[in-house]
């Protein structure tokens, strides 16, 4: 079948909306009918060549949408069911995936790595060329073949574009929350980088009961959605630096736990610094993978603190989703709120400038 598709050719150059072959779907496989992608700024550092990916390649990796056309063989799934696709494919069966960390996977990092699906191809083609999938997910696609296991059900009564944020922003934000670090009430707890992922770091703090909640952003509109989503004080790092005014605010002590969400060294190394004795720093942006970052083996020893990362929320999604539509549903989780804008699919090369410029929260393109 044929599909509108946006195509990354090159590192810097815009994505390309093109008409690509969808190939049916194989034994294990899913086809589904997009009905809205998340903008997230993962994909945009793919574009800028921030992070690595095999090209020519479909992205979107945070979406929601209609089964299509189940493969041979499936048994979850049928036509017509309303799923979320899930970027990090897992076996269910390896040591990770026994523990409740799906995210540590290998199947998912082998399809995040070659481009392709677990057969070693593609269903994508553009004039013959092999176009790869990204993340399994391609989002960024009318439609668009995963694997059954990286395909979760959802309730068909739920809104398809709320859905969509739950996949990528609100998993990674929430879960880095509750699985990363295990935020205790109670707690202190400072973000770095108040966008459409930190600001679900932020109300997964509020939910989780923290009582000092304390943004670090560099643009007022951010701190001032910051405070809308459960902040109880934000910081412009434009304007003081952000350590002393954290250690400020906590009498000198520093916070319980301090997020890193935006991806680089400098604000890794500030979140490890506003760090209490036993505190931890939970990276969840990614810098150029060739980066490093360091930290005093003082404090590391002396004052026991923890530096670690998460990824996708260190969820599993198959718990976390229903939960987070739970919460949704209790009027606890703010979805409504977050998406701040919607585009037409035409569109997403602005949707992504947005991003870029620092406007709105979360932005989606629908089909
Ligand atoms: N100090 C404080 N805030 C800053 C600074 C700084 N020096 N620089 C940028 N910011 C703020 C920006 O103003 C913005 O508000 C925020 O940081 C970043 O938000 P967004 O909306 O642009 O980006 P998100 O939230 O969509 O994505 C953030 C990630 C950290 C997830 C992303 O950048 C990343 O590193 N992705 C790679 C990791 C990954 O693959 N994760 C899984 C999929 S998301
Ligand atoms: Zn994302």
């Amino acid at each position: 079948m044929k599909a509108k598709a946006a195509i990354l050719f090159a590192v810097g150059k815009k994505l390309d909306i093109r008409v690509v072959d969808v190939e049916p779907p194989r034994p294990g496989e899913v086809l589904i009918q997009m009905a809205a992608a998340g903008i997230c700024h993962s994909d945009l550092h793919v574009m800028t060549g921030h992070l690595e990916a095999p090209l020519p390649v479909i992205l979107g990796h945070e979406g929601s949408g209609v089964v299509a056309e189940v493969g041979p063989a499936v048994t979850s799934l049928k036509p017509g069911d309303h799923v979320i696709p899930l970027w990090r494919l897992s076996c269910g069966v390896c040591e990770y995936c026994s523990d409740g960390r799906p995210a540590l996977c290998a199947e998912g990092l082998q399809i995040r790595k070659t481009g392709r699906l677990l057969d070693g191809s593609t269903r994508f083609k553009l004039n013959g060329m092999e176009i790869k999938h990204f993340a399994g997910v391609s989002s960024f696609s009318e439609y668009s073949v995963v694997p059954e296991k990286a395909a979760f059900k959802i309730p068909d009564d739920f809104p398809l574009d709320r859905a969509a944020l739950l996949g990528c922003g609100v998993i990674t934000g929430v879960g880095a929350v509750f699985h990363g670090a295990r935020v205790k009430p109670g707690s202190s707890v400072a973000i770095f980088g108040s966008g459409g992922v930190g600001i679900n770091v932020i109300q997964g703090a509020a939910i989780a009961g923290a009582e000092k909640i304390i943004a670090v952003d560099l643009l007022a509109n951010k701190l001032e959605f910051a405070r809308r989503f459960g902040a109880t004080h934000t910081i412009n790092a434009k304007e003081v630096d952000p350590v002393e005014a954290i250690r400020t605010l906590t009498d000198g002590r520093g916070v319980d736990y301090a997020f890193e969400v935006i991806g680089l060294p400098a604000t890794i190394r500030q979140a490890y610094d506003s760090l209490s004795k036993r505190g931890m720093a939970i990276v969840v942006g990614v810098t150029p993978m060739t980066m490093e970052v360091s930290v005093p083996i003082m404090t590391l020893v002396f004052e026991e603190r923890v530096l670690t990362g998460s990824i996708y929320g260190s969820s599993r999604p198959r718990i976390d989703i229903p939960m987070l539509i739970n919460l949704y549903r209790a009027g606890k989780l703010k979805l409504d709120e977050l998406l701040t804008r919607t585009y037409p699919f035409s569109q997403i090369n602005e949707a992504y400038a947005a991003l870029e410029r620092g406007e709105g929260l979360r932005s989606i393109v629908t089909f």
